[in-house]
């Protein structure tokens, strides 16, 4: 059943089928069951699909909606978690089996363990988890659920064995500081960012070459988007964001990535705006990095030296 009354991303854009299969499937999951703090995350995926549609066709680079970009209906998100996680499941395994990527929109951040599961248990190798995010959501339980959006990262670590690395986290509790510790996790944190020349990081040789990217929205400075349930002061920039994610990307297979806790609110176009253009300047780190579209910079600020103007 076609429940979804969006628009697709960046379907005003989008030219007649060419008969190809889309690289990117979106998949909208507009799940809002266990926000602490403000609401409003269900509201998120059809906000990013709206905003979508005033991109630019050019992401600065090059125009990654050549290489075909699908939205599936939206994930219908009633009933327990269990069955919402399993149609999740399920929507992500029909993308995987033909070999295109997953884009899941939340909905908060519980939604990201049913496409690791299927990348997990899909994937030839293990799966390494690049999680941007303000908090580090790796507590065992949060409010009577394991499924809490402040556990996803636990449970994906948990479930799934996957390698992780936080970056902008800035609020966390004692436990996770503690578990952090003893698991080992990498994390590059708000206050060690700051200052920091990201274009020459490179992730450890041993973090598993195909990776999964998880966007909490909050991770980046509020300044950058502030409708999110629980912003948090000094988070990477924009520039420093993109930087850092076509650092992680380089020279690795990015299986899927997921934008979640976005809570849109009034008159704050610039939020659901900066979330679009965060999923479309991905999917150009990612193409790029496949080789599957031409590349042509911006010329930057080059002036023009044609004498007759002089
Ligand atoms: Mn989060």
């Amino acid at each position: 059943m076609h429940t979804n009354i969006s628009p697709g991303f960046l379907e005003s854009e989008m030219e007649e089928s060419t008969g190809r299969e889309p690289l990117f499937q979106v998949i909208p999951v507009p799940l809002e069951e266990t926000v602490s703090y403000g609401g409003g995350t269900g509201r998120g995926p059809a906000a990013i699909l709206a905003a979508s549609q005033q991109l630019e066709r050019w992401d600065g680079f090059s125009e990654p909606l050549a290489a075909g970009i699908g939205t599936s209906p939206a994930i219908d998100c009633s009933g327990e978690i269990g069955v919402i996680y399993s149609r999740i499941e399920e929507a992500v395994q029909a993308v995987v089996d033909r070999q295109a990527i997953p884009i899941v929109l939340g909905g908060e951040h519980s939604v990201s363990l049913a496409p690791i599961r299927v990348l997990a248990r899909t994937s030839a190798g293990p799966i390494g988890i690049i999680q941007i995010d303000a908090h580090a959501d790796l507590r065992d339980s949060f409010e009577g659920s394991p499924y809490s959006h402040a556990c996803v990262m636990r449970r994906a670590l948990e479930e799934c064995g996957c390698a992780l690395l936080q970056f902008g986290v800035r609020a966390l509790c004692r436990e996770e500081v503690d578990y952090r510790r003893d698991k080992r996790v990498a994390h590059l944190d708000g206050r060690a960012i700051h200052g920091m020349n990201l274009a020459t990081f490179s992730l450890p040789v041993t973090f598993p070459e195909n990776i999964y990217l998880t966007i909490d929205v909050d991770g980046l400075d509020p300044s950058v988007i502030g409708a999110t349930g629980t912003p948090v002061p000094g988070g990477p920039g924009w520039y420093d964001t993109l930087t850092f994610i076509e650092r992680v990307v380089a020279g690795r297979n990015v299986l899927g990535f997921d934008l979640v806790e976005l809570a849109p609110r009034p008159g704050d176009h610039g939020s659901d705006f900066a979330a679009a253009q965060l999923v479309y300047s991905v999917m150009g780190i990612i193409t790029r990095n496949l080789g599957a579209v031409r590349e042509m910079p911006f010329p930057g600020l080059t002036v023009e030296t044609n004498s007759n103007n002089l």
